[in-house]
């Protein structure tokens, strides 16, 4: 049996997509500048949107992911969510313009409330279909480097989730999922999807970065949940997820200023993931241009270093998705995440 490689990823543009024919599709994400194509009344399965412009040729892309046989929907609360074979894709949104905000020093951000929501409902959900293992989440965060009350609104949303994650009896530490937390357009709301599965996915971490979850306080009163990587299935079969990763090493930025430095440093923290998974778990090692990619720019501008860069790295093959969203520092202009040893 080979169930953790039944999952598929695809990249693929809006205009050019047959997610109406439904086949095995667990669920998606379509990301745009806010001008959607898609028509979201038919779709049987949950479709997050991500207010990121794509930078390349298609207006709006789709990040499907497939899973082997016929999906089975259901909601819960605020979540739609799919089980396909070991997995559920899960997604959710929340606008801050929905709450009201509570006056007075010490009181939660409307952002930190909305990210409250958004993990309780989360993990709400994750009890209600019985439980899988969160494994993988990405977090949209609109106007992500702005400060507001005193704090950047990356370091409210990490504490809402630390405080939200011990509130639901969820570690924030160690057996974290794998995730990425980016900006969105202001205005958009919080919007999150995530997979899940029955099995107990290996946590990775990187022997050449500070685990995220023990950065020191000067990167916010609570530290960022999740870890540098997981993987799911056992050798042969084994499914790769990067966190989005950056020119951090130890827990300091690197290269500020120098895009295409911190595209090549990026690459290495990948690779030195890709040894350390294969470490931990006796698998063979992925090869760094077997992977699929997202590429977050902060400034579009920096595209073509950035692009040289990686095609230098992985070949002008390799499946890579550029997309404009800032970055959780100022001082980083590129993240990259990735997905290793998917079903062909
Ligand atoms: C970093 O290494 C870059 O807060 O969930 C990457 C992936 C980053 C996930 C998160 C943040 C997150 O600290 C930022």
């Amino acid at each position: 049996m080979s169930t953790a490689q039944a999952l598929r990823l695809e990249y693929v543009a809006a205009s050019e997509s047959q997610l109406d024919q439904g086949q095995g599709v667990l669920g998606a994400a379509a990301f745009d500048d806010g001008a959607r194509t898609l028509r979201g009344g038919k779709l049987d399965f949950p479709l997050a949107h991500v207010h990121t412009p794509v930078l390349g040729d298609a207006r709006e892309m789709l990040e499907v992911w497939r899973a082997g046989g016929r999906a089975q929907p259901g909601s819960h609360g605020r979540v739609s969510y799919a089980w396909g074979g070991d997995f559920l894709f899960g997604s959710l949104a929340v606008h801050e313009a929905e709450l009201t905000s509570i006056a007075g020093s010490g009181a939660a951000t409307l952002l930190e409330r909305a990210t409250g929501l958004a993990y309780r409902e989360m993990y709400a959900a994750l009890a209600a279909a019985g439980n899988p293992q969160l494994v993988r989440v990405w977090n949209y965060i609109p106007d992500i480097n702005l400060d507001t009350h005193g704090l950047e609104r990356y370091r409210q949303f990490n504490k809402a989730r630390h405080e939200a994650s011990v509130a639901c009896g969820r570690v924030v530490a160690g057996s974290v999922p794998a995730a990425s937390a980016l900006g969105g357009a202001a205005g958009s709301p919080l919007t999150m999807y995530f997979l899940a599965s029955r099995r107990t996915p290996a946590f990775i971490e990187n022997p050449r970065q500070v685990s995220a979850y023990r950065y020191p306080t000067q990167y916010g009163p609570r530290s960022p949940a999740f870890s540098r990587a997981t993987v799911l299935g056992e050798a042969g079969e084994a499914m790769l997820f990067v966190s989005g990763t950056a020119s951090i090493v130890g827990h300091r930025t690197l290269h500020a200023g120098h895009p295409a430095a911190q595209t090549r440093e990026t690459l290495a923290n990948i690779e030195a993931l890709l040894n350390e998974a294969a470490r931990r778990t006796g698998t063979g090692t992925l090869r760094l241009e077997t992977l699929a990619y997202k590429v977050y720019v902060r400034d579009p501008n920096d595209m073509p270093a950035i692009r040289a860069e990686l095609e230098s790295a992985l070949g002008a093959e390799a499946a890579v998705l550029y997309l404009k969203a800032d970055i959780c520092r100022r001082d980083l202009a590129v993240e990259i995440e990735a997905v290793g040893g998917l079903a062909a």
